[in-house]
């Protein structure tokens, strides 16, 4: 099938240094202003230490100067610094982001460090997959709002932002020292997507409302003719969707399945080493569809049918 061969191509890496986070972007930059403030602020930071050596629960975070945050654990329900939300994974040590990755939290990575890709994103036409000049995440070549799911980020590059949004938020005291955002593991995403034969149930094809998959809607658009899609379904997304757009599944998550196929953190033993899951609003094909089912990429691929999400690592009990 010509998509899937697509969906198989290597793209160049898009991997670009992590910037440390400067002071100026999270608020302590007033306190060097005088000594006074100096002062102040060395006598908090030291009574901070203190409060959170002395509780028997020095992971977790109580205040910061900048962000006030609550004990985090993992059976808390918790919104970060970017305004994303997040819900307990039962029987792990995460929060599972309730969203994949949106353009605006995406965007603030960038902003923060200074990425830039230097690849050119593959996109689908009527012509079938081709990387295409001029289309990136930021403009890939279909309508986004900041809301959508960011699309053609490599492992690589959720990665990073990752790395960076554990150090933003462990700076602002959001989270603790030994808490830290990453990719799902696949045990970790097989929780998320529920016991069902597929993320939305057992039955084929999908109810109404299941999600955002390729329903017949793609027919009427830029779809190649000779690609399948899942006939009897349709929503009113023919490329990304707005996260949020479809019901939860029962613990809270939006578009585990569809949307977007979301990168793991494991590797597989191939030389495609990096796992997705989950399905996109490409592919027609109904064993792609199976919750049990895996596609794999090297680690800097990228695709307008591929994105991530993030889940919060609270530390201090170990993994079922
Ligand atoms: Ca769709
Ligand atoms: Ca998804």
């Amino acid at each position: 099938m010509g998509g899937e061969k697509a969906l198989d191509a290597r793209c160049s890496s898009g991997t670009q240094k992590v910037h440390t986070l400067p002071d100026s972007t999270v608020g302590f930059q007033n306190m060097k202003r005088n000594k006074a403030w100096l002062h102040v602020a060395v006598f908090f930071a030291l009574a901070l230490l203190l409060v959170s050596c002395s509780d028997g629960d020095a992971d977790r975070a109580a205040a910061g100067p900048a962000f006030v945050v609550k004990p985090l654990a993992a059976s808390d329900r918790w919104t970060n610094t970017l305004s994303m939300v997040f819900a307990p994974l039962p029987g792990t040590r995460v929060l599972a982001c309730v969203w994949e990755t949106r353009v605006q939290d995406f965007a603030a990575f960038a902003e923060a460090t200074g990425f830039e890709p230097d690849y050119e994103l593959l996109t689908l036409r009527s012509d079938g997959w081709k990387h295409r000049a001029g289309f990136t995440w930021r403009t890939p070549n279909f309508p986004q709002q900041t809301n959508h799911p960011v699309v053609g980020m490599s492992w690589e590059d959720a990665h990073a932002f990752c790395d960076w949004l554990t150090e933003r938020e462990q700076q602002l005291l959001a989270i603790g020292r030994k808490q830290w955002y990453r990719l799902p593991t696949e045990a970790e995403w097989l929780i998320a997507a529920g016991p069902k034969k597929y993320p939305w149930g057992d039955e084929w094809p999908p109810p109404k409302g299941a999600g955002n998959y390729a329903g017949d809607e793609v027919r009427d658009n830029d779809w190649p003719t000779d690609f399948e899609n899942i006939v009897g379904y349709r929503d009113d997304f023919v490329r990304t969707a707005p996260v949020g757009s479809f019901a939860t599944n029962a613990l809270g998550l939006f578009d585990v399945g569809g949307n977007v196929w979301e990168w793991c953190d494991n590797q597989d033993a191939s030389d495609k080493p990096r796992i997705m899951r989950g399905g996109s609003w490409y592919f027609g094909k109904q064993e792609y569809h199976l919750t049990s089912y895996y596609h794999t990429a090297p680690e800097n691929f990228g695709s307008s049918c591929l994105g991530f999400r993030v889940v919060l690592d609270v530390g201090g009990t170990a993994n079922p």
